[in-house]
């Protein structure tokens, strides 16, 4: 029998034509304001706990990659950092990162969040994306509130991308992901999947691990506070016989008078990150996990280029 493939979606069996539909891959960076919902997104799409959320804004300082595998096809996520306006150097590293992560992909998947009124920033976003060339699907996020309003949105979006796709959803409930997840592939090109089937994110252990961390860390505090933490690995060492990954890490604060809030009452605050973050990465590790956790001062250091090279590139 001889076969002979033809284009790339179809392929001949002798003279009978059997349509046999290429599949779908697609990088797709997703973009929005601070606390739009991004990474709640991602995850809820996923179905795993890829990139950190919470409530208050700029949780994400780096692009996050989330692979989404289908029938169709793949899907390749780039969770960035929330679209700021602001001069302070860590939110210009951000939003490079947010900038440049439109570059890399084939489709932009635009985050609004429907329970705000669309102020300066959502419109320079939408004016942003008007001149990429790339398909642009909005979702329309926290629909299941009940102060959403999408209506807001989509009278602003409208006139300045007339193209896009809108679309209503709750990253939270999954509420509208079919129809997401349908206009995602629709505008995916015709590829062959890049990650393996069961791959879902590309984060390096190191990295993944700070990030639980500063995950539970950011939940835990109020107000200034989130922004004012980062952790750094110290060391990681697996004791193969043993069947443990030993973690040392540092919670780090810009002021000495923060340090008392991390810690909480008697220790009660760093407990509980500590307690939260070793039973997470102990999902992912087949080790059991010590994870010894400190607090430190790193005086202004969201001022300090050096350490801001380490934490968002
Ligand atoms: N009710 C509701 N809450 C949501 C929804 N999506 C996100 N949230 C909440 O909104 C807050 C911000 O969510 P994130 O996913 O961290 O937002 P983000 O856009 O990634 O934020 P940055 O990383 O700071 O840019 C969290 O408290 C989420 O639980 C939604 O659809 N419904
Ligand atoms: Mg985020």
């Amino acid at each position: 029998m001889k076969i002979t493939g033809r284009g790339r979606s179809s392929m001949q069996i002798t003279n009978k034509k059997i349509e046999c539909p290429m599949k779908k891959c697609a990088t797709v960076s997703i973009i929005g304001r601070p606390s739009a919902g991004k990474s709640t997104l991602l995850n809820t799409l996923c179905g795993q706990k890829i990139s950190i959320t919470a409530p208050s804004p700029q949780t994400t300082w780096n692009a996050i990659r989330g692979i989404y595998t289908a029938e169709q096809g793949q899907l390749i996520f780039i969770d960035t950092p929330g679209y700021h306006i602001s001069e302070k150097s860590m939110n210009l590293r951000m939003k490079d990162i947010s900038i440049s992560s439109i570059g890399e992909s084939d489709i932009i998947l635009y985050v609004a969040d429907t329970t705000r009124t669309p102020g300066e920033e959502e419109m320079e976003i939408a004016r942003l994306l008007s001149a990429s060339r790339q398909p642009i699907i909005a979702a329309l996020n926290k629909i299941d509130l009940p102060q959403s309003s999408p209506e807001k949105i989509r009278g602003m979006l409208t006139p300045v991308l007339p193209e896009a796709s809108l679309v209503p959803v709750s990253a939270i409930t999954g509420s509208g992901f079919d129809q997401l997840k349908e206009l995602l592939f629709a505008a995916a090109p015709e590829g062959e999947q890049l990650y393996p089937e069961d791959f879902y994110t590309d984060q390096p252990p190191e990295f993944r691990i700070a990030e639980i961390i500063r995950g539970y860390a950011v939940n835990r505090v109020r107000e200034e506070l989130p922004h004012a933490i980062f952790v750094d690995i110290a060391d990681l060492e697996i004791d193969e016989e043993a069947g443990t990954l030993w973690i040392r890490a540092f919670l780090n604060v810009e002021r000495e008078s923060q340090k008392g809030m991390v810690v909480g009452k008697g220790g009660a605050g760093i407990k509980a990150i500590r307690q939260g973050a070793q039973k997470e990465i102990g999902r992912l590790f087949p080790y059991k996990i010590h994870l010894d956790l400190r607090v430190k001062t790193r005086e202004k250091w969201r001022t300090r280029e050096q350490v801001l090279n380490k934490l968002i590139y």
